[in-house]
């Protein structure tokens, strides 16, 4: 944690801005406090990344919430203009200042980080439209850093920066296990899939009769489901384990539609 922590420290040093990537569906529990600490006095950009999987509207209204952010899906949107016009028209200082000393090219650097499989190795390969190298493998990453040219202004670095998300609150706590970003072992299943059940019954109803065909007005959804589906564990009795596997399967995969964890209005 401590050498993470001082890698990271090091390649912050050597960027012009941080690229943060956050999860569209939740964008307050993708969060690092830790990125506050270290790169306080850090240009920053955001992306809500994922945001084909989060609901348009809240997506919107997050947009706004923040000084800095784009939306993205790194798998099929084409990133690289809008994500470097947003890098230069933040820097846009310090192009301005390089200019006025003389320099004709400045090339600027910028890093990408986020928590574990918010999709930065998706967004670097997008933005450089390629497979960047070894993006997982960061060995001896002081003395080896590479830095991909996107194009003839911006370059990044080659390697990500992975940062945990803080889990002490117990909402985010919940959020992030549902959608499969931290370990949910050290969660209750069951109550983790009651929670995700209950969200999606009051903020997305159908969504569970369309994909289910479930009666949502009914008292537990998750028997519901497996009634539904015949998954029984003996005579009437129903599978309540393999179902909440199915539904958090079936969350973190998208399948129920487009969702968002965290509402803008609760942030207020
Ligand atoms: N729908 C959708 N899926 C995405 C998006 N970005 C990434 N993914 C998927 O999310 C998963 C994780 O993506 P990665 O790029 O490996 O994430 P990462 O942050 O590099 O993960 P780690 O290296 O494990 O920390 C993959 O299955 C990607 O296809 C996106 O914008 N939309
Ligand atoms: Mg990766």
């Amino acid at each position: 944690m401590a050498k993470a922590r001082r890698q990271m420290e090091e390649e912050l040093k050597l960027v012009d801005i941080v690229i943060e990537l956050r999860d569209a569906r939740m964008p307050l529990a993708s969060a690092n406090p830790l990125l506050e600490e270290l790169a306080r006095n850090k240009k920053r950009l955001i992306i809500l990344n994922k945001a084909d999987m989060a609901d348009e509207e809240e997506n919107r209204k997050w947009l706004s919430f923040f000084e800095r952010a784009l939306p993205a899906d790194s798998v099929n949107d084409r990133l690289t203009n809008r994500v470097v016009n947003e890098v230069k028209d933040i820097l846009k200082d310090k192009l301005e200042k390089a200019k006025a000393r003389g320099i004709r090219k400045k090339t600027l650097r910028a890093m990408v980080v986020g928590i574990p499989n918010v999709g930065k190795s998706t967004f670097i390969n997008n933005i450089v439209k390629k497979k960047a190298a070894k993006a997982e493998n960061r060995p001896g990453v002081t003395k080896n850093l590479q830095w991909i040219r996107i194009n003839e202004d911006v370059e990044l670095l080659d390697t990500p920066g992975v940062l945990w998300p803080k889990f002490d609150d117990q909402e985010k706590a919940r959020i992030l296990a549902l959608l499969g970003s931290i370990n949910d072992d050290i969660l209750d299943k069951e109550a983790l899939c009651a929670f995700g059940i209950n969200y999606i019954k009051e903020n997305y109803p159908g969504l569970l009769n369309k994909r289910y065909g479930i009666d949502e007005s009914k008292e537990d959804l998750i028997k519901e489901i497996a009634l539904n589906r015949k998954w029984l564990v003996s005579e009437g009795e129903p599978d309540i384990q393999k179902t909440c596997e199915m539904f958090l399967k079936d969350v973190r995969g998208g399948s129920l539609g487009r969702i968002t964890f965290e509402r803008y209005e609760s942030a207020q």
